[in-house]
């Protein structure tokens, strides 16, 4: 039953033959090979690409809000995952994937982003090749405001870079299908917010975010987009054990460019209608 687990001090799985608590996938269900997305309709849409492996392609949607695609393309196992947004979405994802796939994964993240320049324009892929930061509001600052008197509300973390092959083999597929002009390179801010650590002005919190944007292009100037997973994905990738045997890269639409304001959708529409 549900409601007895097993490893519960572990990666707990229910029910028999096991499964993982929230991606509700057992083992061989997934590739090795995942593209992982934040929306339902982005993964039902990627895995229209997919042929199946016996009479249709795999599709199990968990009762936690996971969706997962497996089939083949090109001849090869691939997985398309949809898995919401945030931290703690991609936490369940990588881990529970990594619990339920035998050997070296690879996984690539197809998001979208609020872009941080003015020159990168809506409807462009930007590829995270030299690293992701996590901006963080510091809860302390906040809940108790004397104690941590002089804190910043919001905490900036270093670079965590992701697999530099993988990295470079998602940009230059990207330049190939989509043209090179369509396609920028450069560093990835995840924020564990879409509203208080993204800058988002809103009356109803107490969010002292005004400079935070300018404060994070100060420390990283290369920044160039803005979500919400990217970092946790790499993050975990590095510290994937043994040593290596994940290997991440992320690319993410830019559905809105932050120093503007509304662009409109891009020439070809077709992915800011589709991402969105
Ligand atoms: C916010 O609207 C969501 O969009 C972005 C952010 O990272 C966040 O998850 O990515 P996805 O479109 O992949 O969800
Ligand atoms: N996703 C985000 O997290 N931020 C944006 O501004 C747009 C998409």
């Amino acid at each position: 039953s549900k409601s007895v687990y097993a490893d519960t001090n572990g990666v707990p799985r229910s029910g028999d033959p096991p499964r993982v608590l929230h991606l509700g996938l057992t083992d061989g269900e997934i590739a090795n090979r995942v593209v992982v997305v934040g929306h339902h309709s982005r993964a039902e849409l990627l895995s229209s690409f997919l042929s199946p492996e016996g009479s249709e392609v795999f599709k199990l949607a968990s009762d936690r809000g996971f969706l997962a695609y497996t089939g083949l393309y090109n001849d090869q196992r691939l997985s398309i995952v949809s898995i919401g947004m945030g931290l703690s979405m991609m936490d369940f994802f990588v881990r529970e994937a990594r619990a339920i796939v035998k050997g070296p994964m690879a996984i690539v993240r197809l998001g979208t982003c609020g872009c941080l320049q003015e020159w990168v324009k809506v409807g462009c892929v930007s590829v995270a090749s030299a690293g992701s930061a996590l901006v963080q509001r510091n809860y302390s600052h906040f809940d108790a405001p004397k104690a941590h008197a002089g804190s910043e509300p919001y905490l900036i973390s270093d670079l965590c870079m992701p697999d530099a092959e993988l990295t470079a083999l998602v940009a230059s597929s990207l330049q190939e299908a989509l043209g090179a002009q369509k396609v920028v390179e450069g560093i990835n801010i995840t924020a564990d917010s879409f509203y208080s650590s993204q800058g988002r002005a809103d009356p109803a919190f107490t969010d002292e975010n005004s400079v935070l944007i300018e404060k994070v292009l100060q420390r990283y100037p290369k920044a160039i987009t803005m979500e919400m997973e990217s970092f946790q994905l790499f993050h975990l990738a590095r510290s994937s054990l043994p040593k290596g045997s994940i290997k991440a890269a992320a690319a993410v639409v830019n559905v809105a460019n932050r120093p503007t304001g509304p662009q409109g959708l891009c020439c070809c529409c077709r992915c800011c209608i589709l991402l969105l």
